[in-house]
Parts: C-alpha cells; structure tokens; sequence
C-alpha cells in the first residue's frame, strides 16, 4: 500500500479543516459542497474493506430522501447489507482526518482490521440522479484506483439495485446476475408467474400510478417495465422531466405530510404510490368519494405481507417461524393488530435498515418495515431451499402454495428495502388476494399520528434507550414527555435525532385527531417553555 501516493492523491480532495462529519443512519449525508474528500476517502476504505472480507464491496453515492443539493455515500457489505458497525467507526475517523493525519489512520485501520495489504480489492459504484451525483462518484473511484483496487462503475442505478449487485457478486451469481438485465429478468419472471395465478388479473389490464419523487426511480421503471408489462401498467409522474428531487413529492413528503404529492392526477379509487429519490422506499395511497386522503404506510405494507405469507404457508402445510421487526415510529394499531389479531410477534429495532435487517435474519421468514415504506422480508437459506424442493414435488393446492411462495422468495430484493420489488410484490398479493386498495386499508385503523422535524443548535444533546422510545438527555425530557403524553388516551411519543438530516424528529400518536395535534405540538415545543436560551428546541 502506497500512503505517500495516497496523501499526495488527497491533496486533490483536500478535507476542510475543521470539517467533522459522521456515518450516520445511513452513511455520510450533508450538503453536496462539502463531500468530496468522503467520497475520496471512502474510496479507500471500500477497498481496505474489500481485502479484509475478500469479497466485493459497494459504494452508493446518494442522499435518498434528502434534498436535491445534499448528497451522500455509504458502504455495502458482502451480502449486500448495510456497513458492520465497527466500520462505521472507522469511516468516521477517516472522514474527520486532518490531512496530514490520513496516512496515520489508514494504517492504524489496517492494523486493526488484519487486512492483508497483499490482497486484491474489488469496488462496484452507483449512483443517484443528483446533479452532483457524477462528479462525487469520479472522486470514489479516485480512492478506490489509487489504493490499487478495481472497480465496476454501474453509473446510475437505485439504492437497492446496488445492494443486489454486490450479493449477485459475491455468491457467485446463486442470488442472480450481477447485471441491470439479471436484476430486471429475476423480478419480472417471479412477478409474471404470479399474476398468471390471478383469477382477473393476468390480463395485463392492471395499473398503479407512480410518483417517482423525479429521482432515479422513474429512469429504473421505464427501463425494466417491458419486462413486466404483461402484469402490469406502471403509470408514471413526477419523472424527473420537470420538477426537483423528492421536492412536494415522494414517499418521504406523502409520509410526512400525510398528503399526495404534487403533480399526481388522482381520482377517488385509483391505488397510487411513491417512492423515494433513490427508490428504496415506498408508500401506497389513495383518495376516497369524499376526496378524503388515505395513506397506506409501511406498517400496513408489512401487515399486508406477512398476513399473506402465513397464509401460504399454512395451504402449504409448513410450521415456520415468521416473525416482524418495526421501530419506534410503527403505528400502535399495526403493531396490535400483528400481535393479536395474526399472531405473529414483534420486535423494535432502532431505526435504520441495518437493525431492522438484522432482527429479521433471525426468522425462518423475517419481514421488517419501517413506517416510511423502506423495507422487505428475508427467507433463511434453508427455508429458501425447502421451499423450491416442495414447489416441485407437491401437487395441488398445497404446491401451487408452493410455487407461490417460492416466485415471492425471487421477487424480494433480500438484499435491501427496494420500491420496485416491493410494489411488485404488493401488486401480486393484491391480485391474487383480490383486494382493493380500500379493503386492504381497512385491515386496521392507524392511531393518528404526527411527525415533525424541529431544527436545534445541537441536535446531539438528545441521546435516547429502549430503541428510541425513551430519550435520556437532556435531564428532564423524558419525565415532561411522559406527563403530557398521560393525559391522552393510548398516546405515545418520543423524540429522536435523525441520523440523515440536521434535525430532530418528534413523533406522537394517539387516539383522536386533536389530541395528536395537540400533543406533538407540545412534545415538539418542550423544552423551549421555560428556558428559552438553552432550549433543545429552538423553532419548528
Ligand atoms: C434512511 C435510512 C432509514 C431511515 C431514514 C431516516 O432512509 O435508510 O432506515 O428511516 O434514513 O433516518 P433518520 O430518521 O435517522 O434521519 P433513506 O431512504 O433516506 O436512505
């Protein structure tokens, strides 16, 4: 490993002085302008961590829900998973290196981690549609190519899409083809097999309107939609042919403004969905007679998907253990309905793919979502293997059961959350279900809720416990959340602050519309009564 070659490579990437940033939720986020020496330096440690792990690793260079003029970057481990937690740590401290310091914390990285400097490196690159996508990725391969490692740049690709590369590539093609072509024809051959299942559905007259938040999503879908037009029609708005990135649009808008987005034609009945700029997560909507509005969030789409799971399972005749992970943000209705009406348990994770996708390894079946729509459901490899051995030896009901189940194994993205293999699937269960968009709605009745983003000084002085249900400091946060939240029949709330943005989330549910305005407000507003100058929450 040449370092001296590396600092002077670095020299064109130079890092502001001063400048700290963290691996957050989901990598390293902020405004575009002040990313490069990351991606550069991400560059390099996607390759210490390719030789550590012999395996392909990925860089995403991306801000997802995050505005147009942010930008981001994180790592994909072997299995197409999030970046292992000690990594994380590293990339911090190589983020916040001073210059003449990189050499330094590269070694001590290689040190630590063992990693054979002798070993060959592979990276492969994506990157969303931002403006200033391109150039930041240039700067990831700048690392990548001076520390010796080879690279594959997919270009423009979604979240997800990369994910499935990298697994694609490290098992040896057993998951799939580690191209666009593999990734299209591997869902689209599970979801048109499926359809032919629906009595009144596999005519192609079915469609579902899209909004692509003008992100990567609408590019990804017209290439793969001939693929699966035999399935169904996928009717596309904000495409990015005008309008800004996840701007009045998008799952994470419709999410948090309980609203459609901007630009959609909607009318009472038609069944809509968004997804986010960078297409891993999605959310299902429609309007009613009246014009009213009715979001149909992640919690119901984990609902929907587990219900359905267990009921193949059971034509099947199989006794597996399926069970649901959700964070702190899952509605109370969603999490009753699981626990006690289909008897499936639950876990809370703290929010963030990586603890979701964890808990849920731990399942013969582990389906997690978060209520923002990002995520999918995991199948053990034995469970995999069993159910494709019996897809092909039962007859009847029991294996069309089977063969049901096993085309759902290929149309999920296991390697990460993905809107588009999440609408597929959706799509299917709907129509082999015969559901409307309505009776699924109707499963259950979410509380009312309410989520705000409160911008302060330092959002850091919240530190939280029990997967973010409680928040341990500041001193006193806690007990004055939990005095206004009595006061209202099964409420609930709590404070948080995100790891992708510069703010702090308040969430609050309970079970009228006026006590959650009221109480979100008030949780929103603590800390500002009374203490003015050194209030947690400034404004909102
Ligand atoms: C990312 C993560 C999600 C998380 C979201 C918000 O989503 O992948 O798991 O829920 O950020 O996180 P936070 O509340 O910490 O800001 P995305 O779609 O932006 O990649």
């Amino acid at each position: 490993m040449d370092l001296e070659a590396v600092s002077k490579r670095s020299a064109f990437h130079a890092k502001p002085q001063g400048l700290i940033l963290q691996y957050g939720t989901a990598g390293f986020r902020t405004n575009a302008q002040h990313l490069d020496h990351i991606m550069f330096r991400m560059g390099l440690l996607a390759v210490l961590r390719s030789k550590q792990t012999r395996s392909t690793i990925g860089v995403m260079v991306t801000a997802s829900h995050n505005p147009e003029e942010d930008n981001g970057v994180k790592l994909v481990d072997p299995l197409g998973e999030m970046l292992a937690p000690s990594w994380e740590e590293h990339a911090t401290r190589l983020a916040s290196a001073e210059e003449q310091d990189l050499p330094k914390v590269l070694a001590a990285i290689v040190e630590r981690e063992a990693v054979d400097p002798q070993q060959t490196a592979f990276i492969v690159v994506g990157r969303d549609t931002r403006p200033s996508s391109e150039k930041l990725s240039q700067s990831v391969i700048d690392g990548v190519t001076v520390l010796g490692g080879q690279f594959h740049d997919y270009g423009l690709l979604t979240t997800p899409q990369l994910h499935y590369m990298v697994y694609c590539r490290n098992s040896e093609g057993r998951y799939g083809q580690a191209t666009i072509e593999g990734y299209c024809q591997k869902l689209s051959r599970a979801f048109v097999e499926l359809m032919k299942q629906a009595s009144c559905s596999g005519d192609g007259s079915r469609w579902v309107k899209v909004d692509c938040a003008n992100g990567i999503g609408a590019l990804k879908l017209k290439e793969m939609e001939h693929y699966f037009r035999q399935g169904l029609s996928v009717l596309l708005f904000n495409d990015g042919t005008e309008g800004r990135l996840n701007h009045l649009c998008g799952a994470d808008f419709v999410k948090s403004q309980q609203k459609p987005p901007q630009g959609m034609a909607m009318k009472p009945g038609d069944r809509c969905c968004s997804f986010d700029g960078d297409a891993d997560r999605i959310v299902y909507y429609y309007c009613d007679a009246a014009g009213r509005f009715h979001l149909i969030d992640g919690d119901k789409i984990a609902t929907l998907i587990s219900s359905f799971l267990k009921e193949l399972l059971l034509e099947i005749g199989e006794n597996l253990n399926i069970g649901v992970v959700q964070t702190a943000y899952a509605n109370g209705s969603s999490t009753r309905y699981l626990e006690e009406v289909m008897k499936v348990p639950v876990y809370c994770t703290k929010t963030g793919v990586k603890h979701l996708h964890h808990k849920a390894q731990e399942f013969d079946i582990g389906v997690y979502f978060e209520a923002n729509g990002h995520g999918t459901a995991l199948f053990s490899e034995a469970v995999e293997a069993r159910i494709k051995r019996l897809a092909q030896e039962l007859e009847d009901e029991k294996g069309r059961a089977a063969r049901m189940l096993a085309s759902f194994i290929d149309l999920f993205n296991q390697a990460a959350g993905d809107a588009i293999s999440d609408m597929l699937v959706i799509e299917a269960i709907l129509a082999l279900k015969g559901l409307s968009v309505q009776q699924w709605d109707a499963i259950y009745a979410d509380l009312p809720n309410r989520q705000l983003k409160v911008k302060v000084a330092d959002r850091r002085v919240i530190s939280t416990t029990d997967a973010e249900r409680q928040a341990v400091t500041p001193p006193g946060l806690q007990e004055a959340i939990n005095d206004l939240v009595k006061k209202y029949k099964l409420a609930r709330a709590f404070v948080r602050p995100s790891g992708t943005e510069d703010v702090v989330r308040v969430y609050a549910e309970a079970t009228s519309q006026v006590s959650w305005d009221q109480s979100t407000d008030r949780v929103g507003n603590q800390g500002t009564q009374g203490r003015s100058k050194h209030s947690v929450f400034g404004s909102h």
